[in-house]
């Protein structure tokens, strides 16, 4: 496996020398940030990102995200020129080195939480989600902004872009995900770059719009959507995990004998009552999830894809960007390094 993570760039907090401090850090997880969606990322800018990496002795052959445009999710006729848009990306990035995208097909919004800095008990903060109060908000009213949703939309904009999605139920989600499916794998394996779709987080419906990729049944439908070991899953624990039905561990199995996770994402969440969950440091004992269980399953699976510790909690003081600070995910590497070794040496 090739331990990775996140980077936001020049204007993170959390710096290239930060990472490369961790112990057994390889990959950098990164984006071109500058560039609105739908549009093409130069050479020169993603050129710049391996350059500082490899000054630290890390590789940037991994992005998250590169967002796909609403009209195609939407399914407008426009969407043949944002497929393009996006093969060029694609191979752009492969000339840099990237072989793994990571990206998403929900509308409008990308992952939901109703607090950014819960308090708890020791003093740290998490991120939770309390369904009650998720009910309760109006992103017509603006009454809410989240770090990885796109700040761009007007509100005007946005309530027009939510009136298109009236006619978008999940049957019309899954037609318009399958045409774009097919319009970038055969570039992903000219280009030897495979994609790894992010699960929904939280995995159902929120404000009335549809989410698909949400359970096991739809993961076995996505992958049979285009069956290419080039169209994989982004396996992120905690976003399917929030699902009591979903048996993590078991799906990371079942997934990555299949080579179809290119990337894993893992972290932990507690369940505190239906539909409502907080985020928690990595180890086992502090969430519902086995992480124990989930890396002795790619362990025992030969897994070779990327693994990032997904969002850790605020400790130690730290302040910067929810879920993203560098200290918890730190420890998120460090524990799931020594799983890895533990396992890897019980086995052999
Ligand atoms: C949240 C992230 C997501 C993820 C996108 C992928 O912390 O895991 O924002 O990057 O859904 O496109």
């Amino acid at each position: 496996m090739k331990m990775s993570f996140r980077w936001y760039g020049e204007n993170d907090p959390v710096t290239l020398r930060d990472i490369s401090q961790i112990p057994a850090m390889r990959s950098v997880v990164s984006a071109v940030y500058s560039v609105p969606v739908g549009e093409v990322w130069q050479p020169e800018e993603i050129e710049k990102i391996k350059t500082a990496c490899e000054k630290h002795g890390l590789i940037f052959d991994i992005v998250e995200s590169v967002p796909v445009h609403e009209d195609i999710k939407l399914g407008k006729p426009t969407r043949d020129r944002y497929i393009e848009v996006y093969c060029q990306n694609i191979r752009n990035l492969s000339k840099a080195g990237v072989k793994v995208i990571c990206y998403n097909f929900m509308p409008v919004f990308d992952w939901l939480r109703s607090d950014l800095s819960h308090v708890n008990a020791d003093g740290s903060t998490s991120l939770v989600y309390r369904d009650k109060t998720v009910l309760g908000m109006d992103p017509r009213k603006g009454d809410l902004s989240l770090p990885g949703w796109d700040s761009s939309y007007t509100k005007e904009g946005l309530d027009v872009l939510l009136n298109e999605y009236k006619d978008i139920d999940e049957e019309k989600l899954w037609e318009n995900l399958s045409y774009f499916l097919h319009g970038i794998l055969p570039t992903c394996e000219e280009c030897d770059v495979k994609m790894a779709i992010h699960p929904d987080d939280p995995p159902w419906g929120i404000f009335g719009l549809p989410r698909i990729i949400t359970n096991e049944k739809n993961l076995d439908r996505f992958l049979k959507l285009y069956d290419s070991p080039y169209n994989g899953l982004t396996f992120c624990t905690g976003s399917l995990g929030v699902n009591p039905d979903n048996d993590i561990p078991s799906m990371v199995r079942k997934y990555s004998a299949m080579d179809r996770i290119p990337f894993m994402h893992i972290r932990n969440i507690k369940h505190v009552g239906e539909r409502d969950f907080d985020e928690t440091a990595h180890k086992t004992e502090y969430g519902s999830l086995d992480i124990y269980a989930i890396v002795k399953a790619l362990v025992e699976t030969n897994f070779d894809g990327y693994i990032r510790p997904d969002h850790g909690r605020m400790i130690w003081g730290e302040t910067g960007r929810p879920g993203y600070g560098l200290y918890d995910r730190a420890l998120g590497a460090v524990y799931i390094n020594g799983l890895w070794e533990a396992i890897e040496k019980d086995r052999a």
